[in-house]
């Protein structure tokens, strides 16, 4: 009779690791983020090329996620989030992302610095300091990484300004200040684009004399304020895949200042722990 249950049971859980039991284990819920994120359309995309109409996914914001997955992960539990990189759930925690053999999430793209039209005329050193802002994604980690530990963003943002003085002065010199020039910088409360944003006003602050408001929005109406220009600029644009729809739909009513960083990546994130590999995994059989 023992030797029976153990079979039994031992096949049962060869079948749940296979297949089915993943979704049984997580309710068949992805933990998404904000509802204009690009990242939430894409995943919406990929679950109807991997079939996974049975599957759920939970919509709410980047902090949200971030909770759900700090949760989890302390307690060892199966989860599944969307994620992107760069990201400081990535120094934090043994995290990896699912494969995608169809190619559901596209290529590796690169974070853009997107302009109103006019702003060159009206803030010539904002733009000039925005056109020639790059970064890594090991910088930007490293005001991502102070926050996440505690630090104020805005101090963190100032520290790293501080701490890479010859960095900052390629992105500002010869370009004369504009002290108490007004600038608004628009962003989504993505943890990558509050380091970058974080940055890029103590520096037009510190170096150029400007006088810099962030306007904390949704994906949306981040795009919809550089085109009616109710915001100067961001350096939130994730092209060419996940902003397309808003790079498309406001095609003409901006200036694409180029990459400001590259090597990203977005998909479905797990921790290491978990005994699963590729998005197909979470097909039902
Ligand atoms: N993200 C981070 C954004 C862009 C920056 C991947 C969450 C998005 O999906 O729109």
């Amino acid at each position: 009779m023992i030797l029976v249950g153990v079979v039994a049971l031992a096949g049962c859980s060869k079948e749940s690791n296979a297949s089915g039991g993943i979704g049984g284990q997580v309710r068949h819920q992805i933990i998404g983020i904000d509802p204009g994120a690009g990242l939430t359309k894409q995943t919406k995309e990929a679950m109807d090329e991997y079939s996974l109409s049975d599957w759920k996914l939970v919509e709410g914001s980047g902090a949200a996620m971030a909770a759900a997955l700090e949760k989890a992960y302390k307690n060892e539990k199966p989860i599944i989030v969307t994620g992107w990189t760069p990201h400081w759930m990535f120094a934090k925690y043994k995290l990896k992302y699912l494969e995608d053999p169809k190619g559901a999430y596209g290529e590796d793209e690169a974070i853009h610095t997107i302009v109103r039209n006019g702003l060159k005329d009206d803030a010539p050193s904002a733009y000039a300091m925005l056109d020639r802002f790059e970064w890594t994604p090991e910088e930007m980690a490293v005001v991502m990484n102070a926050i996440t530990e505690g630090a104020k963003p805005e101090a963190a943002a100032a520290k790293w300004v501080d701490d890479n003085a010859a960095k900052v002065d390629t992105w500002v010199k010869d370009i004369p200040q504009e002290a108490g020039k007004k600038l608004k910088l628009a962003y989504v409360a993505w943890d990558s684009e509050i380091a970058s944003t974080n940055v890029v006003k103590q520096v037009l602050e510190q170096r150029l004399g400007y006088k810099v408001e962030m306007m904390q929005v949704e994906a949306g109406p981040m795009w919809a304020g550089i085109a009616n220009r109710s915001a100067d600029a961001i350096v939130a644009a994730w092209l060419p895949t996940t902003h397309q729809d808003y790079f498309d739909k406001y095609q003409g009513q901006f200036e694409d200042l180029g990459a400001n960083l590259t090597g990203t990546k977005l998909g479905l994130v797990v921790p290491e722990y978990m005994d699963i590999n590729s998005i197909e995994d979470l097909k039902t059989k």
